[in-house]
């Protein structure tokens, strides 16, 4: 699953679908320090974050000290260095391990962030390159999860493990692991209920699903996926400090850029934990999912055309 994506495609598709630039310059206007005051209000209104505004801004006015930032141009041309810099760290891919069989994802997330869509999306694509897979409908909170993991799954025949509504989540781990396994199943994708990183109890859930799986596996879940609607802003910082505290997330997926002026949380992110972000969710069809690249969307954000930067 791991094949290079097209730069170009990634980055014509985010630039159409995010709905506008973080950042916005005049053309002709001079590069002082009016300027960079407004750029930084622009960062944080597309919620970078302080920390990493002001670790941008940093670097930017550095540039401006030997006389790097000649014009708009190459003022942007920098933001995207600069930030393709932060992003790096944590632009790293999901890889699906070779000896772990099956090869356990756990999504989880507060309620709407895009989940199921995401579990969905990324069956179609596994499946698409050959991996057999299995996906497990760990929501049972909400009759129509189950309906809706299943219409995924009919679309490439994946086999979806699911129980009456209401029964334990982690029953239906159980159960679809030791399925998966007896199937010879290269990858188990577990589906979560929406919950709240403050709701206690429904975090404790999330905790015994966990420990299920790795009862059955010490190595399992190998991913344990935090999926974020990135137009929550700030408050996705809190997702993570939580649904880390309590599960170990490995690596993030952001979802809905499409609908947001707020991409900077990516950076914001990406600064603060240093969690790989794997994938990015771009809309509601099942070909709306990029791997993440630190670039390519550093471009997006600031409103690099292909025309300019290839
Ligand atoms: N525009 C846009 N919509 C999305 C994206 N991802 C998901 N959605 C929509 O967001 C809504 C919620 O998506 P779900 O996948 O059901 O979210 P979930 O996290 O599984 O929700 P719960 O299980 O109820 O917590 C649906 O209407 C999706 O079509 C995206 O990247 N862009
Ligand atoms: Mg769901």
């Amino acid at each position: 699953m791991n094949q290079p994506i097209s730069q170009t495609s990634f980055l014509s598709k985010l630039r159409m679908r995010l709905r506008r630039a973080v950042v916005h310059i005049a053309p002709g206007r001079p590069i002082d320090d009016a300027l960079l005051e407004e750029l930084e209000t622009q960062l944080l209104q597309a919620d970078v974050g302080v920390d990493a505004t002001r670790t941008i801004l940093e670097q930017l006015r550095v540039g401006a000290r030997e006389n790097k930032l000649k014009d708009a141009d190459a003022l942007r041309a920098t933001l995207v260095q600069i930030i393709t810099g932060l992003l790096a760290p944590v632009a790293h891919p999901l890889k699906l391990g070779g000896t772990n069989k099956p090869f356990v994802i756990l999504a989880v997330g507060v309620n709407g962030v895009g989940k199921t869509t995401i579990l969905g999306k990324l069956a179609l694509r596994f499946k698409s390159r050959g991996i057999n897979l299995m996906l497990a409908a760990g929501d049972t909170f909400r009759a129509a999860a189950v309906e809706q993991l299943q219409a995924w799954g009919a679309r490439q025949e994946v086999p979806v493990i699911a129980q009456a509504a209401g029964a334990d989540p982690a029953a239906v781990a159980h159960d679809a692991w030791l399925a998966a396994k007896a199937r010879g199943i290269d990858v188990l994708i577990v589906d979560t209920a929406g919950r709240l990183h403050t709701q206690g109890n429904l975090m404790e859930e999330l905790k015994k699903i966990r420990r299920v799986l790795t009862r059955l596996d010490p190595a399992a879940p190998h991913e344990c996926l935090l999926v974020l609607d990135a137009g929550t802003g700030q408050n996705a910082l809190r997702q993570i400090e939580q649904f880390h505290a309590a599960v170990g997330v490995t690596g993030l997926v952001l979802t809905k850029l499409d609908g947001t002026a707020k991409g900077g949380i990516v950076i914001a992110a990406a600064q603060r934990f240093g969690i790989p972000i794997r994938y990015l969710g771009l809309g509601e069809q099942a070909d709306d999912l990029e791997e993440f690249d630190a670039q390519p969307f550093a471009s997006a954000l600031i409103g690099i055309s292909e025309a300019t930067h290839p």
